[in-house]
């Protein structure tokens, strides 16, 4: 995939569509991020909508990456600058994802667990959510136990959401869940989790309302639940 002979600049804007794709994903493969920006901006002036970039361009390249990254042919130091490359792309769809003329629907908490640094995806729901037009307080990545709480306690949001990456990371969600009963609060709030490895299974036997697959299950479960607990609340 990556070229390891010098090659001449390629001009992304004579590319078409189908090629520009494939270039990002190989320019993301790279942690090329100037030129994820520019390849960017570039299908956005073509008028491509911004869940059409990230999903096409950004997301399937980082899959690739993800691919080679357990096959050992990628180490974190080239999985690192291709994180960073797609966050260079998110960065100018964040505006576009989170534009909403809509009044804040509810709050959400969000973090990735303890022992996992992994935030592009966390960071990617907590967009999609902004644009439905949640408040979304976003508590960043390995958060032990603690923080959540005092992040509910400092936001009172509606729904807390819990990110993990690694096998060894999600049963952490548990500890979570399990403090909140233990402290009487559980049902206080709706609880949402997701993350490559789990699965409807993990997020059923954990005690979360709801594992959701991807950012825009997240937004609908989100909506969903909420309107339901304030149908129930009277
Ligand atoms: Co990591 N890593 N990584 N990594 N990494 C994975 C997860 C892995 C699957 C790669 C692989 O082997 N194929 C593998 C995990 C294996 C496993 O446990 N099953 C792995 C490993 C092993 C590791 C290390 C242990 C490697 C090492 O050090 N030897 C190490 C662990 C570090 C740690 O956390 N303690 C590590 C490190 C890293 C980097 C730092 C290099 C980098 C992270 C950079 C960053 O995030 N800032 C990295 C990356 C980038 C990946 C891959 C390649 C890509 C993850 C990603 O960003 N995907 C990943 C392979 C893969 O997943 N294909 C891999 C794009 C993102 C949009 O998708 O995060 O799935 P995703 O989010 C989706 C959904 O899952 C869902 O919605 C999102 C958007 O649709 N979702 C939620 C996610 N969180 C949600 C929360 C919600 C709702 C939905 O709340 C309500």
């Amino acid at each position: 995939m990556a070229d390891t002979e010098p090659m001449d600049d390629i001009d992304l804007s004579a590319l078409s569509d189908e090629e520009l794709t494939e270039q990002m994903h190989d320019d993301l493969y790279d942690g090329l991020k100037e030129e994820i920006e520019e390849g960017t901006n570039i299908l956005l002036e073509r008028g491509w909508s911004p869940s059409r970039v990230l999903n096409e361009a950004l997301v399937e390249g980082m899959r690739i990456v993800g691919i080679d990254f357990r096959d050992g042919i990628l180490f974190v130091p080239e999985v690192l600058m291709a994180a960073n490359a797609m966050k260079g792309g998110m960065e100018i769809l964040r505006p576009l994802l989170v534009e909403t003329g809509a009044e804040t629907i509810g709050k959400m908490v969000i973090g990735t667990v303890k022992g996992d640094i992994h935030d592009i995806g966390k960071n990617l729901v907590s967009m999609m959510m902004e644009g439905a037009g949640f408040e979304v307080f976003n508590i960043g990545i390995n958060n032990p136990v603690e923080n959540y709480l005092e992040a509910m306690e400092a936001h009172k949001p509606e729904i807390v959401g819990m990110s993990a990456l690694l096998t060894t990371t999600m049963p952490y969600m548990k500890v979570v869940i399990d403090t909140m009963v233990e402290q009487g609060i559980r049902d206080d709030y709706i609880v949402l989790v997701g993350g490559a490895p789990l699965n409807e299974e993990f997020g059923q036997a954990i005690g979360a309302d709801a594992y959701c697959r991807d950012a825009a299950v997240a937004v609908e479960t989100a909506k969903q639940l909420v309107l339901e607990s304030r149908a129930k609340a009277g």
